[in-house]
């Protein structure tokens, strides 16, 4: 079933159980590969998710400011996007292009995301492709400018949201999770996957 609210297409219920399990298992491997970190702000505020990612570039965060590397903290480049994933960008997106960046964000206990935009990427007029696995989590969205009124919306695991257009640069955040809500991963918890396209590469 799609939705739209304010601009963001919301496919509920995308992926099936075992699509789902799947896609966690290749997630394994990634971050067997590419640890998840608990990154900083540039303030040095200590950010609730843990983050990885995979593709050519990952996003990262520490005192240094916000940017797209081409290697994960520690060094060693990120793995390859699991091709499930890919797959689900191309179908939701109808676009040939690959995204650069998928990236892993974690949510343990009491973890959230504040209202921000996406907006480290060259070319906005890419969409940012967003894949719920595990515990529900409120999705908040609101304008192209801080402020005025925002819409929530439940994410459950296996629902996909595609921001593009209107959507791509509004505000969006995750004001909480219902730890184990569900019983996707082993010890509760969400796993949110974000792939972009950062730069128009010719
Ligand atoms: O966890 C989510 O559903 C949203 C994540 C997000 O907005 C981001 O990583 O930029
Ligand atoms: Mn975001």
């Amino acid at each position: 079933m799609k939705l739209t609210v304010r601009g963001f297409d919301v496919f509920k219920k995308y992926l099936n159980r075992a699509a789902q399990e799947s896609m966690v298992e290749d997630l394994r491997g990634v971050l067997s590969e590419a640890p998840l970190v608990q990154p900083v702000t540039p303030s040095g505020k200590p950010m609730s998710v843990r983050m990885s990612a995979a593709g050519s570039l990952g996003w990262i965060t520490d005192r240094t400011g916000y940017r797209y590397a081409d290697r994960h903290p520690s060094g060693g480049s990120w793995p390859d996007i699991p091709e499930d994933i890919l797959s689900v960008w191309h179908t939701v997106t109808g676009l040939d292009r690959v995204p650069d960046c998928c990236l892993i964000n974690w949510y343990g206990e009491g973890a959230r995301m504040g209202l921000h935009q996406d907006k480290d990427e060259g070319d906005f007029s890419w969409p940012v492709v967003s894949i719920s696995l595990g515990d529900d989590a409120l999705f908040r969205m609101g304008n192209v400018t801080r402020g005025g009124k925002t819409e929530s919306i439940w994410l459950n695991s296996g629902d996909v949201v595609v921001m593009g257009g209107e959507a791509r640069l509004a505000y969006h955040g995750i004001d909480r999770v219902k730890h184990g809500s569900s019983p996707l991963l082993r010890n509760g918890g969400r796993i949110n996957l974000t792939l972009r396209v950062v730069s128009d590469a010719t």
